[in-house]
């Protein structure tokens, strides 16, 4: 065991989801070391108790594992799990923490950032109910790493993680476990496997693109093994620490081969995709893009089809930045709606204090309770099981619940790698006229209303400010702006847009075509282009 003097960092401040840098930053001596220290610092009563440790299998996991474990030990917890590998999705990590009642985990993973010795890395820290930790924490975290002096290591020299079984670590117990076979388990709970598998039989063809990230194992295991579908349903399943120098990332941009596949005249019955660490998913059916805040919304419509939600939804949860569709299906099963801040962490007490069952983000991120993170893979099986029982195709199931609810036509807008001063410089002007937007007209928009959107969480009562800033115009439609929490180099800016459209005649619109209005209105309001000297977002999703 040994004490060794450090000296703070001053950016260690977790963003969206952990801590998010470069590969060199994370290599500087000590740094990693005075992070994890940091969240030890943070949290009270975990001696002798056991934490989760698991990766997307990025570059510069495996090194950052075996410090996790030898700091662990020195700083007394009583048990480590880890992912066979140094991998466990995360989901799966979420889900292993719940299932084992560790007292928390670190998930080491910049998720659909891109990977590699000049890319990104992260560390997040896990509560004990298997979520993100809330800012209080984080806030905790941030400070600690302010001043902190010393870290605890222990001698252990180099732990065996591609073994699974026990083995001791100066007292303390390390269990290799299959990074797999829990999570599988739990999806066969909830989910009508044999319904799936006689999909699959009745020659029903699917895409599942890993991105040579995490869900590779995942998906041959459940899909192919579990559910036989056949073999090459799962494409670039094996995870690599670079993700073969592409951005793992499932949009439109990064996966736009699969997006191309499924409009293509071979194209299989539905196609999906999952991000870095597995807790993201793109859908699409034969010949339609599913947004994700269409996906949240059919999802929540039709759950109840399947084993583990046919008891009904106690509630639906959205992001702020999400578009609105879920929230009419919410009205019409007559279950509460909640509106919170980017970012799965704000999502944790509504599912704890079971207020709701199914939450969204437009990032291609769905969830439930049966875990305290989105799941990629999960949103994908609920999916299949919804087709299963309906027997009709993605593109019925959509033009359908269209139908039924309207349609909310949604994009969003990246500015990737703004020079920080000028993204800040146009969030400081928009805020500071959003008192004299309202009542005024852009682009015959009319503005109802504007402001910088607040969490008051219901559980709680903690307050996050400075969440977003909404421009809310007259008849529904909105555009939303925000700076990227989760970037590593300049800043990300975030323009979100969403019309609502109850005519069925009106539902095959292109959709940059039906937001054209409000995008400009947009950009005349915040002068996103004057600002930021670009001539368009460099990603549309
Ligand atoms: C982005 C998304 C947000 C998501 C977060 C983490 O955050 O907008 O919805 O929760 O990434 O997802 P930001 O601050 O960059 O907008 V993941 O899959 O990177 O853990
Ligand atoms: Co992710």
């Amino acid at each position: 065991m040994t004490t060794v003097a450090t000296k703070p960092f001053a950016d260690q401040k977790p963003g969206t989801s952990g801590l998010r840098k470069k590969v060199p930053v994370f290599q500087q001596p000590h740094y990693a070391e005075n992070f994890i220290q940091s969240v030890f610092d943070s949290l009270e009563g975990f001696e002798g108790k056991t934490l989760v440790i698991g990766g997307d299998g990025r570059y510069f996991n495996r090194e950052v594992i075996q410090t996790a474990i030898a700091m662990a030990a020195a700083n007394g917890f009583g048990k480590v799990m880890v992912g066979q590998g140094g991998i466990l999705s995360t989901p799966a990590a979420s889900h292993v923490i719940r299932k084992y009642k560790a007292f928390g985990g670190l998930i080491l993973s910049a998720s659909h950032n891109p990977g590699g010795p000049h890319e990104d890395f992260g560390i997040k820290y896990n509560t004990g109910n298997g979520g993100p930790a809330p800012e209080k924490i984080t806030d905790a975290i941030f400070e600690k790493s302010k001043t902190i002096s010393r870290f605890l290591i222990a001698d252990i020299g180099k732990v065996d993680i591609d073994t699974i079984g026990k083995s001791d670590a100066a007292g303390m117990t390390v269990e290799v476990i299959d990074p797999v076979a829990d999570y599988a388990e739990l999806m066969e709970t909830l989910f009508d496997f044999d319904a799936i598998r006689r999909l699959f039989k009745s020659g029903f063809r699917v895409r599942f693109d890993a991105m040579h990230a995490v869900t590779g194992p995942y998906a041959k295991e459940i899909l192919e093994k579990r559910l036989g579908a056949p073999d090459h349903t799962a494409r670039n399943y094996h995870p690599l620490p670079d993700f073969g120098g592409h951005h793992p990332d499932p949009n439109l941009v990064h996966a736009k081969h699969l997006y191309d596949e499924m409009m293509g005249p071979e194209a299989p019955d539905f196609g999906a995709a999952s991000d870095g660490d597995g807790d993201r998913n793109l859908i699409i059916g034969k010949g339609i893009f599913i947004t994700p805040s269409d996906s949240l919304a059919m999802l929540a419509a039709n759950a109840h089809l399947t084993p583990g939600y046919k008891a009904g939804l106690k509630g639906i949860a959205r992001s702020m930045p999400t578009s609105g569709a879920a929230d009419r299906v919410a009205e019409k099963l007559g279950v509460g709606m909640y509106e919170t801040p980017t970012g799965w962490k704000f999502f944790g007490n509504l599912l704890d204090a079971g207020m709701a069952t199914i939450c969204g983000e437009e990032s291609a991120g769905t969830g439930s309770d049966h875990v305290r993170e989105k799941d990629g893979l999960w949103a994908v099986l609920l999916w299949l099981n919804i087709l299963a029982v309906r027997s009709e195709s993605a593109k019925e199931i959509a033009t359908k619940h269209w139908a039924t609810y309207g349609r909310n036509y949604y994009s969003r807008h990246d500015y990737e790698e703004v020079e920080s001063d000028k993204a800040n410089a146009l969030v400081d002007e928009l805020r500071a006229k959003l008192a004299s937007l309202p009542g005024t007209t852009v682009r015959g928009l009319k503005i109802e209303k504007a402001d910088d959107f607040a969490y008051h969480d219901p559980v709680d009562g903690s307050v996050s400010k400075n969440q977003g800033i909404r421009i809310l115009f007259e008849g529904g439609s909105r555009a939303v702006i925000r700076l990227s929490g989760t970037g590593t180099s300049g800043a990300t800016l975030r323009l979100y847009v969403e019309r609502y459209e109850p005519d069925p005649a009106r539902h095959d619109l292109d959709t940059q075509e039906a937001l054209a209005d409000l995008l400009g209105a947009a950009d005349d309001i915040a002068g996103i282009r004057a600002h930021t000297g670009r001539k368009g977002p460099s990603v549309i999703t």
